[in-house]
């Protein structure tokens, strides 16, 4: 693999931020993910694989080294800011060219849930694809994006949960959304989330990856 991207992965890995960031002891002086995304760019690397062969794969790891008690909660959200420092030199790259929106997508991890790297990659592969995105944040209740579908007529709505415990707001989530506007169209994901879990709670339509979730929309929801 490139030199660069691998490094980049490694600094997802071990939560290293940027060259002045003390953390991680061992790795100070060092560039971290801010500088090596720039330079990755600089040196031509196509943002989608810095994306999905640095990034991505160096979130994963972490994910695994978490499950495993290998690593705890503060070492796995210095990953989440160093993952969030390269997507901020990415996020340009993802924008439409076009000036007209193919429609709005009203995104947001639902109420108790705080996980909001996937959603934020989510709304920028969408966005990037000619969707306007509104995105509500994390822990974000049914009223909330009730209230945000009322503001967006005509648009559809995004779900991200990625614990079994706040799965069930994705329910009630829909349930609320649709007793009111029954023709708006939701779109679920997250970890747990399953296609079945997705025909269950009435949502309609589940995607693994940002990429289904633009197909989706291109394919299935009209323009508003
Ligand atoms: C980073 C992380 C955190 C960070 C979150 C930082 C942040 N700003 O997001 C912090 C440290 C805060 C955290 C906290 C907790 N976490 Co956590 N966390 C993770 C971790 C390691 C990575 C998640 C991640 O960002 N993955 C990378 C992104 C790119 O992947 P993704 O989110 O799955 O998103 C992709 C798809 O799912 C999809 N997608 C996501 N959303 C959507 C939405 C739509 C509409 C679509 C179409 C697609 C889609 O597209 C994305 C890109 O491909 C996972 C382990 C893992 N491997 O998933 C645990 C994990 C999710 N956490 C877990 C737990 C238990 C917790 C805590 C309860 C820990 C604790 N004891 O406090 C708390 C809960 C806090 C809360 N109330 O939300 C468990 C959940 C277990 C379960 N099944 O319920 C996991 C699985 C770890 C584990 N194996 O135990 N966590």
């Amino acid at each position: 693999m490139n030199e660069i991207l691998e490094s980049l992965q490694r600094c997802v890995e071990r939560g290293k931020v940027n060259i002045k960031s003390p953390y991680p002891p061992d790795m100070k002086g060092q560039d971290g993910t801010d500088e090596l995304a720039r330079k990755a760019l600089e040196a031509g690397i196509a943002p989608q694989d810095i994306l999905s062969k640095a990034l991505i794969v160096g979130m994963q790891k972490v994910g695994v080294r978490f499950r495993n008690k290998e690593i705890f909660v503060p070492d796995v959200l210095m990953a989440a800011k160093a993952m969030a420092a390269a997507m901020e030199h990415l996020k340009p790259f993802f924008k439409s060219d076009e000036l007209k929106h193919k429609g709005t997508i009203v995104i947001g991890t639902v109420l108790g849930d705080l996980h909001d790297i996937g959603k934020k990659l989510v709304s920028m592969v969408i966005e990037g694809s000619g969707w306007e995105v509104v995105d509500l944040g994390t822990d974000v209740s049914p009223d909330k994006f009730l209230k945000a579908v009322d503001e967006h007529p005509g648009c559809v709505v995004g779900l991200s949960a990625l614990l079994t415990t706040t799965m069930v707001n994705m329910e009630a989530t829909v349930q609320h959304i649709k007793s009111k506007h029954p023709a708006v169209k939701v779109i679920i994901g997250g970890a747990p989330v399953t296609e079945e879990f997705a025909a269950k709670i009435g949502a309609d339509y589940y995607s693994p990856d940002p990429q289904g979730a633009v197909e989706f929309l291109n394919t299935r929801c009209t323009p508003n």
